[in-house]
């Protein structure tokens, strides 16, 4: 274990990391280094061959992860927000095992590969977040703005006793809208979706096809599972597969998502994946996406307290079904593949139109209002897509970690009542703009009627002119 130096600043040692490591010697020699400003790939190279980073003449992080720590450390000076990058410690990665070494690679290689991440970081074991929890616990604070030295996370599905009313969106003047609550979880049994081989995916769609069975004895929640699995009795085409996609039950093709191939989480597509949806077209499942199991709600109304009951009753009773034990940490709650969705694994979202914050066609507007709110704005087919035509935008709360259930609820109401209030505003000076022009064209065309079978051609102000002379001949006789 390489002990750590503190208060040794510069911009970068070895990641980019703030945090330096006690290296005795070899911290004056790195700040030489990075005072050369060296290409990175020549920069990490002598790193490595420091001997703060060998024993025995050998460096203690394996020739295979070089050339990959050489791309984070460009990362991490090219895209310094990429916490995959910003988060790593070269130092600390030194004084993992080996396994943890090729963990962590592995963690942040879908950074690495798309600098443009805004986390670049997924868990690969349902045990990441704990064994390798010095490096995940600064992506965590940075990405959920944590403050303070310690964090834990704790689920609550309690709301109000009034939210039945209290979060009705028909209280906020808005009418029915789409409303869908999911959560991320994944089997502890099995690796994440980043490390898993189609054989895994394969054997995890069978138990849970055999959990689906179960779950259609149950009446509220009885349905049927479509697999895109070919050979699997459940198998549905192509035609069948999209019109899923297209009525939102089921997940796009993830082999387009560049982020998720690099880690790993696309792979063996479609092997493995599916959804199960229920007979009223309420409840669904994904199999096989970003987590293992994406559970979730979904249904037009304004009662948000509604959705989030019935998704509660449905984990219960898929979380009753034998054999499917959820991956948990005391610390940090449900586990999920990206630190984004950890603890909750919780989005609660509407489609709502915002026709004046879109008024433009593009979200940006809309975003520069949400973000302030804790709102994340995505598109009308989900994350990576466009808004609809009419302006209608998919709107959830941000937040989903070190934050209860409820309180993403209660979050989701109080951001719309704001949202609302904006587009309101927008619409009011829209309103007075209209009304200006209405009157501006009522005036311009009265004028133009006054004026339009006078003799001469003059211009409308040698005309009022004249009609300002008439009025002053006609007050003189009057006197
Ligand atoms: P996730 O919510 O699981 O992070 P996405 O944002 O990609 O994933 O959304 C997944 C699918 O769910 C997309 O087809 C999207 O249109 C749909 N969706 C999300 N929110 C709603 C909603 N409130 N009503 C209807 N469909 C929704
Ligand atoms: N492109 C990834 C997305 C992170 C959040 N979205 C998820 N998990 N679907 C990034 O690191 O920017």
């Amino acid at each position: 274990e390489i002990p750590r130096v503190t208060g040794v600043q510069t911009c970068a040692l070895p990641i980019s990391t703030p945090h330096f490591t006690t290296m005795g010697s070899a911290a004056s020699v790195i700040a030489e280094l990075v005072a050369k400003d060296l290409p990175a790939d020549e920069f990490i190279g002598e790193v490595l061959k420091l001997e703060a980073f060998t024993v025995d003449g050998k460096c203690k992080i394996d020739e295979k992860h070089h050339d990959k720590l050489k791309a984070l450390y460009a990362v991490s000076k090219s895209n310094p927000t990429n916490l995959s990058a910003k988060c790593f410690d070269l130092a600390e990665m030194a004084g993992l095992t080996p396994e943890l070494q090729d963990r962590l690679m592995m963690c942040v290689n879908s950074g690495i590969e798309n600098p443009d991440s805004g986390l670049g970081v997924y868990a690969m074991q349902p045990g990441d977040y704990d064994d390798l929890k010095p490096f995940f616990d600064r992506v965590l604070k940075d990405y959920h703005k944590i403050e303070g030295e310690t964090f834990k996370h704790e689920s609550d599905w309690t709301l109000p006793e009034d939210a039945d009313t209290a979060y009705d969106l028909s209280t906020l003047g808005l009418p029915e809208l789409s409303m869908r609550i999911r959560v991320g979880r994944n089997l502890k049994s099995f690796p994440l979706p980043g490390a898993m081989n189609a054989e895994n995916r394969a054997e995890m769609e069978n138990q849970l096809t055999v959990a689906f069975e179960k779950l259609a004895e149950n009446e509220e929640f009885a349905g049927s599972y479509n697999s895109l699995t070919p050979g699997h009795k459940n198998f549905v085409d192509e035609a069948a597969y999209q019109k899923l996609v297209d009525d939102h039950f089921m997940f796009k093709d993830m082999s387009a998502d560049g982020y998720l191939k690099s880690a790993g989480i696309a792979s063996d597509w479609p092997t493995g994946r599916g959804c199960y949806v229920s007979n009223d077209k309420k409840f669904v499942v994904w199999v096989g996406e970003e987590d293992h199991l994406r559970i979730m709600c979904m249904f037009k109304g304004t009662k948000l307290a509604d959705v989030f009951k019935k998704l509660e009753k449905a984990l219960g009773v898929v979380s009753s079904i034998e054999g499917l034990e959820f991956a948990f940490s005391d610390n940090v709650g449900n586990v999920t593949s990206c630190p984004s969705n950890l603890g909750t694994g919780m989005r609660a979202s509407v489609h709502i139109q915002l026709p004046n914050l879109t008024s433009d066609g593009s979200d940006a507007k809309a975003k520069e209002i949400c973000k302030p709110l804790g709102l994340s704005v995505r598109g009308i087919g989900g994350e990576h897509t466009p808004i609809g035509k009419d302006g209608t935008c998919d709107i959830s709360p941000s937040a989903r970690f070190c934050i209860t259930e409820g309180q993403i609820v209660t979050a989701l109401y109080n951001g719309l009542k704001l949202l609302k209030e904006e587009e309101a505003k927008l619409q009011a000076m829209q309103d007075a703009e209209d009304l200006a022009k209405e009157d501006k064209n009522s005036s311009d065309s009265f004028v133009s009627e006054k004026f339009s079978d006078s003799e001469d051609d003059d211009s409308f102000m040698s005309k009022s002119s004249k009609t300002a002379s008439k009025d002053d001949d006609r007050e003189k006789e009057e006197d």
